[in-house]
C-alpha cells in the first residue's frame, strides 16, 4: 500500500498513525511540499485519484481512495484487529462523531487562525480561539473517567490529537482549565505510532526554522519508559 501525504499534513498524519497502530504494511510517500508555497505543483497521482486535489491518498493494488476518514474505514475492514472503533453501535457512532467533529467542527477554527498569526488580537482570531477552547472543554468532559475519548484507544483519539496539535501550533492553546485533555495528550504522545509520526512533523518544523510548542518539543526526546 502506498500512502501519499505531506510533511505538514495533519490529515495524512492521521492515516499514517492509524496504519502504524494497525501494523499495516504502508509505504508513506511525501508529495512535494514547500513551506511557503504549499503543495503546488500537485503530485500527478493525487490529481488523478482525488478531485479535491488533496492528500492523503491511499493506493492498494487497484484501489485508489482519498480522505483520512475513508482511509480509516478501509483499514478497519482490512485488518479488524486491533479494533480502532468501539464494537457497540452506539459507542461506535459516538466515536465517529468525535472524529468528525475534530476534522469538520474544530479544525476549521484552526484553519481560520492560520491566516492570523501576526494579528492575534484580530476579532476573528479571538473568536476562533474561543471556539477552539469550547471544543477543548467538550473533550475534557468526555475524558471524565476515561483513558481515551471513546473508552479504548480509537480513531477518534488520532483525529483529535492531530487537530489539537495544529490548534496549539496556531495559538489555540490547551490550557490549565482542561487538565484531563492535557494528560490525555501526554498519553497519546507516548504511543510509539503517534510519537513516530508527530515527532517527524516536529523535526520537520524545526528543520525549516519554525518554532514548535513545548509539548511538540517533547516529541523530539526519547519516549519515557512506561
Ligand atoms: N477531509 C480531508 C482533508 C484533506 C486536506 O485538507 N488535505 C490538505 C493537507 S492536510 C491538502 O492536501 N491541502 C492542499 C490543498 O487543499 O490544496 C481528509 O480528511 O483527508
Amino acid at each position: 500500500m502506498r500512502l501519499y501525504s505531506g510533511p505538514l499534513s495533519m490529515f495524512g498524519a492521521k492515516a499514517e498513525i492509524a496504519a502504524l497502530e494497525k501494523g499495516l504494511p504502508v509505504r508513506v510517500f511525501m508529495v512535494p511540499y514547500d513551506p511557503n508555497t504549499g503543495y503546488e505543483p500537485k503530485h500527478p497521482d493525487v490529481l488523478r485519484v482525488n478531485p479535491k486535489r488533496q492528500v492523503p491518498v491511499l493506493i492498494d493494488e487497484g484501489l485508489e481512495i482519498f480522505d483520512s476518514t475513508q482511509i480509516f474505514e478501509y483499514f478497519e475492514h482490512l485488518k479488524p484487529d486491533p479494533a480502532l472503533w468501539p464494537a457497540s453501535p452506539k459507542a461506535r457512532a459516538e466515536a465517529r462523531l468525535i472524529e468528525h467533529k475534530a476534522d469538520e467542527v474544530y479544525f476549521p477554527h484552526v484553519v481560520r487562525l492560520m491566516g492570523l498569526e501576526e494579528t492575534p488580537d484580530d476579532p476573528a482570531a479571538v473568536a476562533a480561539r474561543a471556539a477552539a477552547a469550547r471544543f477543548h472543554l467538550e473533550v475534557e468532559g468526555l475524558l471524565a473517567g476515561r483513558e481515551y475519548l471513546a473508552g479504548a484507544f480509537s480513531y477518534a483519539d488520532i483525529g483529535v490529537y492531530m487537530a489539537t496539535l495544529f490548534g496549539e501550533r496556531k495559538g489555540a492553546v490547551v490550557g490549565s482549565d482542561t487538565p484531563r485533555l492535557r494528560a490525555w495528550r501526554d498519553r497519546m504522545s507516548e504511543r510509539p505510532a503517534v510519537r513516530q509520526v508527530a515527532g517527524a512533523m516536529a523535526a520537520y518544523l524545526v528543520s525549516i526554522g519554525r518554532s514548535i510548542p513545548p509539548f511538540m518539543a517533547e516529541l523530539l526526546q526519547p519516549a519515557l519508559a512506561s
